[in-house]
């Protein structure tokens, strides 16, 4: 039996097509094959890096679908159907909207794959396909199970694995999908087979792909009470009420973190609080000085995440809000336009007020391009907050912000190792900036 895993590539840019140049491993297909029994035939094709041979005989293909891969994911779907191949879809955007993405698979999976994965196999070779496998989510995500990332060999992925701890966030900041998803709950590994996991690479820098890895406070600290001794180097995502606990703090740095992509959304506390971002509340009154010296006491080189666009918004404050990212020298930043993601509270509130653009459906629609605001901002025109946007990535990542912000002794210069992340990873940012902008979803225009 042979089966190809496909992670599909958002689109392309122009005429050309758009290859992504700095790709990271895709953990969750590696969790798949992990949960495969061994006599199957796995092949793993990535879109971004990858030529897709439709012309192959696999008995199934299996794609995971994310929103701003949708497009594309129907796309290679759709072909493979047309050539008699069965199609599995997954994944979050697919769990999120089934209707939608059960119109382009032969057989859809709702929710994780641990408690699903198996069966669908099961009845493939049995010739009893159902048309879907709904789950809950695993309560010990992987269940035991270690990722296939034989996969990755021979493939150019940058050089850091990724490792999950933990799904889901118990916040419920109001534009989240994995807060959806999850339906606000966090699902935790063993802290032992975690180390596990790492001990069986060869590798020493981790990015833990948890939506939030300090959400549990007591679970975090016992991985990174067990990562002490591995001596790895590690990034994640973290919410900033984790400065409350020191002793959360001190494992934290004693266990190797470099530092985390935090969502620090709005400078403004009208905007904090109409997104429902709790976490931010006690740090947003003297507009994060006391968080960002915090975070530079404990050497946190920070992926500072802003969404832009919520309705205290104008297109001064925004580039405020990248004035305010750049004076204090962040590591990196995010300025995510507040996009909104189907089943969250955000995009309801914007689909009742009518104020949702491309008939609802930026994520489908033909006209839509990545980065493009997808709804009718307040003060200003959607083309405003998308210009608005774009001119925050340009200026943070401009060759002079990079020297300058590179003047960080407590982070960013406070050894070799942080200083030549810095360096590598910002201008890789850089061009992210300009390849990515106004990219088409789906090759097929
Ligand atoms: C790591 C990560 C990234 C990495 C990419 C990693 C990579 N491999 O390239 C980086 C940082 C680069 C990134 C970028 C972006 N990301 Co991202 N990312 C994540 C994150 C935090 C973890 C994903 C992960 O590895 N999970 C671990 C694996 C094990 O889980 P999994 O992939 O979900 O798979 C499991 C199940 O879903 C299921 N499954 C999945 N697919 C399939 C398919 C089949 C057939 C089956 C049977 C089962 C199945 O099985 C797996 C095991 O149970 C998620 C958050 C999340 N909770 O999903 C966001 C998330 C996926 N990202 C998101 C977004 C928006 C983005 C960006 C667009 C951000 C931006 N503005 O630029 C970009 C572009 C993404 C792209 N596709 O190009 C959103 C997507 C929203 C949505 N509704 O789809 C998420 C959910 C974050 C969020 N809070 O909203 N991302
Ligand atoms: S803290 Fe982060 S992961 Fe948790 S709900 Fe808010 S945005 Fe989502």
């Amino acid at each position: 039996m042979r089966i190809a895993l496909i992670y599909p590539n958002i689109g392309r840019r122009g005429d050309s097509l758009f290859m992504d140049g700095a790709c990271m491993e895709p953990l969750g297909l590696a969790v798949i094959a992990g949960l495969s029994p061994g006599h199957i035939d796995i092949d793993l094709i990535d879109d971004r890096i990858d030529e897709i041979k439709y012309g192959e005989p696999y008995d199934l293909v299996a794609i995971t679908v994310q929103i701003y891969t949708a497009r594309r994911s129907y796309e290679i779907a759709d072909e493979f159907r047309r050539r008699g191949v069965r199609v599995a879809l997954g994944g979050i955007h697919a769990s999120l909207l089934p209707e939608e993405a059960a119109e382009h698979a032969d057989t859809l999976v709702i929710g994780d794959a641990e408690l699903s994965w198996p069966f669908l196999i099961a009845d493939l070779q049995a010739g009893q396909l159902k048309e879907r496998y709904s789950c809950e989510h695993a309560k010990r995500p992987q269940n035991g199970t270690l990722p296939n990332r034989s996969l990755f060999k021979g493939k150019k992925y940058l050089p850091l694995s990724l490792v999950q701890f933990s799904r889901g966030c118990t916040n419920q900041c109001s534009f989240c999908a994995s807060s959806a998803f999850f339906k606000a709950k966090q699902y935790i590994r063993e802290p032992g087979e975690v180390v596990r996991e790492i001990q069986a690479q060869n590798r020493k820098q981790i990015f833990f792909v948890d939506d939030n890895i300090v959400a549990d406070k007591e679970a975090a600290k016992e991985l990174f009470r067990a990562l002490i001794p591995l001596k790895v180097r590690w990034v994640s995502q973290a919410s900033m009420d984790m400065l409350q606990d020191s002793e959360l703090m001190d494992l934290m740095m004693k266990s190797g973190c470099l530092g985390h992509v935090i969502g620090f959304e709005s400078i403004e506390a009208d905007g904090i609080e109409s997104m429902n971002k709790s976490t931010n509340e006690r740090y947003i009154g003297d507009r994060y000085e006391y968080a960002i010296k915090e975070l530079r006491h404990y050497g946190l080189q920070t992926w500072a995440a802003f969404t832009v666009g919520h309705d205290a918004d104008t297109v001064e404050s925004i580039r405020e809000t990248c004035m305010f990212a750049m004076d204090n020298k962040f590591a990196f930043a995010a300025f995510n336009i507040l996009n909104p993601y189907p089943a969250t509270p955000f995009y309801s509130q914007l689909e009742a007020d009518g104020r949702l653009l491309y008939d609802g459906k930026w994520w489908l629609h033909p006209e839509y391009r990545f980065n493009y605001a997808s709804f009718k901002p307040m003060n200003m025109s959607a083309a405003e907050l998308t210009e608005t946007a774009f001119w925050c990535r340009r200026e943070f990542n401009s060759p002079s912000s990079i020297i300058k912000r590179a003047f960080e002794p407590q982070t960013n210069m406070k050894s070799l190792t942080r200083l030549a992340t810095y360096a590598a990873y910002n201008p890789l940012f850089r061009r992210e900036v300009f390849n990515k902008q106004g990219i088409t979803f789906g090759y097929e225009g």
